[in-house]
């Protein structure tokens, strides 16, 4: 089980309202105590922090902000000691703006590092180089007024994109690989790994015929256009593979790579897995983030998804992260705790979202303490409400801060229950639930590692399925509905949790579940 720390979010440890590498540490213990194997840390490298941290401008050094060398040093020993595992970000499409690697580029068009970037001159009329737009709004292109061209951005201005078709950048970028596994890192988080390789010849996207209105986390601009000349293109296959080799050879094959593939095409998604599967270990399953709890069942994903898996590959489960909206805000509260035990059963790794454990909801941002730069550009798409800081305690500050610090984003409501705290001490808090499940996948290796079948002969409410290794069996039943319903299981089990908390009821031929209730169990004959 792998947990995502948003590092500004997570604990501060030198007063100064933003979180920090001393600060995770602080909280090892807790990652420990809910059972965590694993951490991914968000970039802390030295950056301008136009988009907080995603803009590198040092992919060898810690931010003063978020501590130094040293502090990172200690945190991996720390973990270790803990046999908590630590993935870090590895950022590849794009620098900073102010990386000297940029600073030398747009010097002069002669500069030896023009080409680690993309460059167009402007169109015979003087227009841009083609129609493609930045993810964060806006076209993809800005004018470098000195050399008199325009510089790719596939995201902010301040984030010009590497060009991986140029030897020395992937040497350069693999050696950023090689200096944090010599720190001890025991995997990478990929971020945009579709969008390495563009096309070769910078083509216009096409208009896209049908825009999928659920897709509206990009905006409409974004939407209006097919992006396969800037993500997913076949190119990318081959950097990965080389770059699995790569972390293989320096790494004693015992890092994981993780990849961050918003692909909505399993065939296209499925194909970063490597065909020999010798590229990406895991990459992200976000399948579900958009899906809607209370009114569809997961089961057709899931079940899509277990069928484009190729053999001996390993799928991964997320349902949040700090691009998205908090799950317990799509879900609602029972259904959040229904989705956390889907979350925590399905086959496969899966990444929490930290806080999502507490069940912690999006934060309401006022405009005058809006700091992601997509708010700015396209209001109504900022990342700002998941990414609030983590209530430890209750109190203005939650303990992420002392008090009187005024946290980089506003915190939570305190004082109702949301903080670590106080659901420690409940056993039928969220915490407690998360935890328990946890407990169980460790316990009981068919739950960890077993075969999924989904169940069939339920109501359509019930998604139930079995997970199986070595004669034990487990079965996992989630009623979506508000009302109660009968599951039909052959033979006799008993219930090791349930998001209802309070049963461990035995059943023979079935068992009833409560509304919007999710349960394990385990079957006896
Ligand atoms: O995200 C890239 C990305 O494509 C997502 O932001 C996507 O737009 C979002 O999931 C839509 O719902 C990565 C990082 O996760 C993000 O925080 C960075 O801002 C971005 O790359 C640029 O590095």
């Amino acid at each position: 089980m792998l947990l995502e720390i948003y590092v500004r979010s997570f604990q501060d440890s030198d007063a100064d309202g933003i979180g920090d590498l001393a600060g995770v540490t602080r909280r090892l213990d807790y990652l420990q105590w809910l059972g965590v194997d694993g951490i991914w840390l968000t970039p802390f490298y030295r950056s301008p922090m136009a988009d907080f941290g995603y803009d590198v401008s040092d992919y060898e050094d810690v931010d003063p902000l978020f501590g130094t060398l040293q502090t990172f040093d200690e945190l991996v020993a720390e973990a270790h000691r803990r046999g908590i595992r630590v993935i870090v970000d590895y950022v590849p499409n794009h620098t900073s703006d102010r990386h000297p690697w940029f600073i030398e580029a747009r010097a002069s068009r002669a500069s030896a590092k023009r080409d680690w970037y993309i460059w167009r001159d402007a169109a015979s009329d003087g227009s841009l180089p083609n129609n493609w737009l930045s993810l964060f709004g806006g076209p993809a292109w800005e004018w470098d007024e000195r050399s008199g061209q325009y510089y790719l951005h596939t995201f902010l201005r301040e984030q010009p994109d590497l060009n991986w078709r140029h030897p020395e950048v992937r040497a350069a970028m693999f050696e950023v690989a090689r200096f944090w596994i010599r720190h001890g890192v025991d995997g990478f988080r990929i971020d945009v790994a579709g969008a390495v390789m563009k096309d070769p010849d910078l083509r216009d996207n096409p208009p896209n015929p049908n825009p999928d209105p659920t897709a509206a986390a990009f905006g409409d601009q974004w939407e209006s256009q097919l992006h396969g000349h800037q993500f997913n293109h076949p190119d990318v296959d081959e950097v990965w593979r080389e770059f699995r080799s790569f972390v293989d050879r320096y790494a004693n094959r015992e890092a994981v790579l993780i990849a961050e593939v918003s692909s909505r095409d399993l065939p296209a998604w499925v194909r970063y897995y490597g065909e020999q599967l010798d590229a990406i270990h895991l990459p992200f399953g976000f399948h579900l983030l958009h899906h809607r709890w209370r009114t569809d069942s997961p089961r057709p994903i899931v079940d899509a998804v277990e069928a484009a898996i190729p053999k001996g590959a390993w799928p991964n489960w997320v349902l949040g992260n700090h691009d998205q909206h908090r799950v317990a805000s799509k879900a609602g509260r029972e259904w959040a705790r229904a989705a956390m035990v889907l979350l925590l059963t399905l086959r496969g790794t899966p990444m929490l979202y930290y806080g999502d454990e507490l069940g912690m909801t999006d934060v309401p941002v006022p405009p005058e303490r809006v700091r992601d730069p997509w708010e700015r550009n396209v209001p109504g798409l900022g990342r700002d409400p998941a990414r609030t800081p983590m209530p430890w305690e209750p109190g203005p500050t939650g303990g992420f801060c002392p008090p009187g610090v005024e946290p980089w984003l506003p915190m939570g409501p305190t004082g109702r229950g949301c903080d670590v705290a106080t659901q420690m001490s409940d056993p039928t808090s969220m915490l407690s639930l998360t935890r328990e499940v946890i407990r169980l996948r460790r316990l009981h290796p068919a739950l960890a590692l077993g075969s999924y079948r989904a169940l069939d002969g339920t109501p359509p409410q019930v998604f139930a399925y079995l997970r199986e290794l070595d004669g034990e069996r487990l079965v996992v039943a989630i009623n979506l509905s508000e009302e109660g319903h009968h599951c039909p299981l052959a033979g006799t089990g008993r219930v090791l949790v349930s998001s209802a908390t309070d049963r461990s009821d035995s059943f023979s031929g079935g068992i009833g579940l409560r509304p919007v209730e999710a349960l394990v169990a385990r079957l006896e004959d």
